[in-house]
């Protein structure tokens, strides 16, 4: 690429082009975030993809969202700036030990979080994210355990909420299981009149710790509407590039790791690998694009439409 290339203004020119939309995670960089048609969750992504009638969707993000996309939008060109783009709850959990799983437990209701590969929501009765799990657990036939996967977290956040049974698969997010209720705790101490925000990914210890607890996108909204000047932020910390923009007099301060971490060490690895030459490539070469195969998508198509229904 030549290095004086205005890549701002190129992607815009491939926008228009192309008829492109561009769907950027609260977890991408702010430069990344500032460019996106929309910046959301999985949630709010998801339904964007799927009412879209733009011709090329670039999901910026990791490669399960962009694959939602395309379960969602077959007939589209969805491309991700890059094909490692992974997650570590995905990598938790394959189709062989999750097929086992299930079939040991043939009387439960799979639901499964959206950060998972197609094959894993093809087994899967519904989807669900973080913004509407404890609402779609709720309305699911009470005479029936759950079977949840991949995030223990997140699931047994669920179950202390909606009281349901409820057997965990044990995955976990690389990100959100190191923040140290130890060194939350002394940062609390040091600003005592801080708001604690955090992402049910985060262990049960830490949780336990906050004033408010939801996903990326309940996490932004809390923040704004309530009345207070500080906030400490337990998810990824580029998220904090929203609240800033909607609450610019309010101080953000991210939750630590434990003691001698990086500053950086909470920045998701897989989302980082996105940058604005990834973007620039992707729209240009129409690549790397997603595919599904049509007998895999249907099947995870179906848990998908069940979760939007839900969730309406
Ligand atoms: O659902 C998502 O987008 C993720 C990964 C987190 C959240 O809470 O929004």
């Amino acid at each position: 690429i030549d290095p004086t290339l205005d890549l701002v203004a190129e992607i815009d020119r491939l926008r228009r082009e192309k008829n492109a939309i561009i769907l950027a995670h609260y977890y991408q960089d702010g430069e990344i975030q500032d460019l996106a048609d929309f910046v959301g969750d999985s949630l709010d992504l998801s339904r964007k993809a799927a009412a879209t009638d733009a011709d090329m969707i670039v999901f910026c993000g990791v490669r399960f969202m962009g694959e939602v996309a395309k379960i969602l939008s077959p007939g589209k060109i969805v491309v991700i700036p890059d094909a490692e783009a992974g997650c570590s709850l995905e990598e938790s959990c394959r189709p062989e030990p999750f097929a086992a799983f299930r079939a040991k437990h043939p009387d439960h209701i799979a639901v499964t979080y959206i950060n998972c590969s197609a094959d894993i929501k093809a087994l899967s009765d519904v989807i669900v994210t973080s913004s509407n799990a404890e609402v779609i657990v709720n309305a699911l036939p009470k005479d029936k355990p759950i079977l949840f996967a991949p995030d223990r977290h997140l699931g047994g956040y669920i179950a202390r909420k909606t009281g349901r049974e409820m057997t965990l698969w044990p995955g976990s997010c690389l990100i959100h299981e190191q923040f140290s209720e130890k060194e939350l705790v002394k940062l609390k101490v040091r600003h005592p009149n801080a708001l604690v925000a955090a992402h049910p990914e985060c262990p049960e210890a830490v949780v336990a710790h906050a004033d408010y607890v939801g996903s990326t996108k309940g996490i932004l909204d809390y923040v704004v509407k309530t009345d207070a000047a500080e906030f400490i932020i337990a998810t990824e910390p580029h998220i904090i590039h929203q609240m800033t923009k909607a609450a610019p007099h309010k101080t953000f301060i991210p939750a630590p790791f434990a003691d001698g971490a990086c500053a950086s060490c909470a920045d998701c690895p897989f989302m980082a690998r996105n940058t604005l030459e990834k973007i620039y490539l992707a729209m240009a070469n129409a690549a790397p694009a997603l595919t599904v195969p049509e007998e895999l998508r249907v099947r995870a198509l179906k848990p998908l439409e069940r979760m939007l229904e839900m969730s309406a």
